[in-house]
């Protein structure tokens, strides 16, 4: 008997050691999207066609794990063939899956749908767009989303993050709002700017209590260059493209470029306030040539009197116009309907080929 326990103790410590080192399980994700001819109120004097994933822009929220398995059924319900690129994922072993028109698949046409089956090779702030026409379809049409891929081991600052905010950029030509096929060549004007799709005053305040923890994500989703500039706090950027910078560094604004992303990750540490957070690039900040426009946002303390001068004193107010709330939600696909669009009349066409 003393002989038995001998032998056994050791082999539970063996066991117990093997499965504290051992990879959780890889859940998988099975969901289904849509592309959609709808119309967007990018702002009070902008309404503008779109091609939507799930009626919205941006659209839903990918939340992950790294090594999670993803099957996505993607059906094109435009008048125009689409693909998805799944921005930021490796693709080892699966190229067919990166989503690139006559590369690695057909464009999916009008009315069918296309199955992409993914790992999630690769931790971090992703997102998803249209690989055809990208100019006009990613440019200035709305196809785009966030991907969120939690890391296995994620890094001691990331762990503290009470609140988090995605924030995806993207530019809009008023003279090209009512018809597909049109629009992005050098001879177009940008003139509209917004910020998840939205311009002032259509954009939303973050509402902070004293001490969150704030993670903000930012997408260079359009064709602009932006430059962030934070009111009142310094943040430390701590994540490049969804990877961790080996020496996180502190700032108080950001320059990001088409597809770049950037985290950074702040404390709201006054007891009361509102302070501005907007685009430096002053053009980003009118609508059709007039301020105030564009990527303008305000971080709100709860508390703070709502003065009866303040500008967005009487604001509806959306708490996961940032995603704030789904990403609370856990793993899975994340709708908004507030970010949906509403559905297209009959669009004019442009006559530029598809693809
Ligand atoms: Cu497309």
């Amino acid at each position: 008997m003393i002989r038995a326990r001998g032998v056994l103790f050791p082999i539970l410590l063996i066991c117990g050691w093997m499965l504290a080192i051992a990879p959780a399980q890889a859940a998988k994700h099975e969901f289904n999207m849509t592309i959609d001819e709808v119309e967007l109120q990018v702002a009070p004097d902008l309404n503008y066609k779109v091609f939507a994933f799930n009626s919205q822009v941006p659209g839903p929220l990918i939340h992950v794990k790294e090594g999670d398995d993803l099957v996505i059924h993607v059906k094109n319900n435009t008048s125009l063939s689409h693909t998805v690129h799944w921005h930021g994922f490796h693709q080892i072993g699966s190229w067919r899956m990166d989503g690139v028109p006559d590369i690695t698949q057909p464009g999916i046409k009008p009315g069918e749908t296309f199955t992409y089956r993914i790992k999630a090779d690769r931790p971090g702030t992703l997102w998803y767009h249209c690989h055809v026409n990208v100019n006009e379809h990613v440019g200035i049409r709305g196809m785009w989303g966030p991907i969120v891929v939690d890391p296995a081991h994620p890094t001691a600052l990331e762990k503290k993050v009470t609140k988090e905010v995605l924030m995806m950029f993207s530019t809009w030509e008023s003279k090209n709002a009512d018809k597909y096929g049109v629009g992005s060549t050098p001879y177009d004007v940008e003139d509209y700017f917004s910020v998840n799709g939205r311009s002032f005053p259509y954009t939303q305040p973050i509402r902070l209590k004293t001490g969150d923890v704030v993670r903000v994500r930012l997408f260079g989703a359009g064709g602009a260059i932006h430059s962030l500039h934070i009111h009142g706090h310094d943040w430390t950027v701590t994540h490049k493209d969804g990877l961790p910078l080996p020496n996180p560094y502190m700032s108080e604004t950001i320059m990001f470029g088409p597809g770049e992303r950037y985290d950074a990750i702040y404390i709201a540490n006054h007891k009361e306030g509102r302070f501005i957070f907007h685009d430096h690039v002053d053009k980003h900040v009118t609508a059709r040539g007039k301020f105030p426009g564009g990527p303008i946002t305000i971080q709100e303390y709860e508390g703070t009197p709502m003065d009866d001068w303040y500008v967005w004193k009487d604001k509806q107010y959306d708490p996961d116009f940032f995603y704030t709330e789904s990403m609370k939600k856990g793993y899975g696909l994340f709708e908004q309907p507030k970010l949906r669009g509403k559905k297209a009349k009959k669009a004019r066409r442009g006559h530029r080929s598809n693809l």
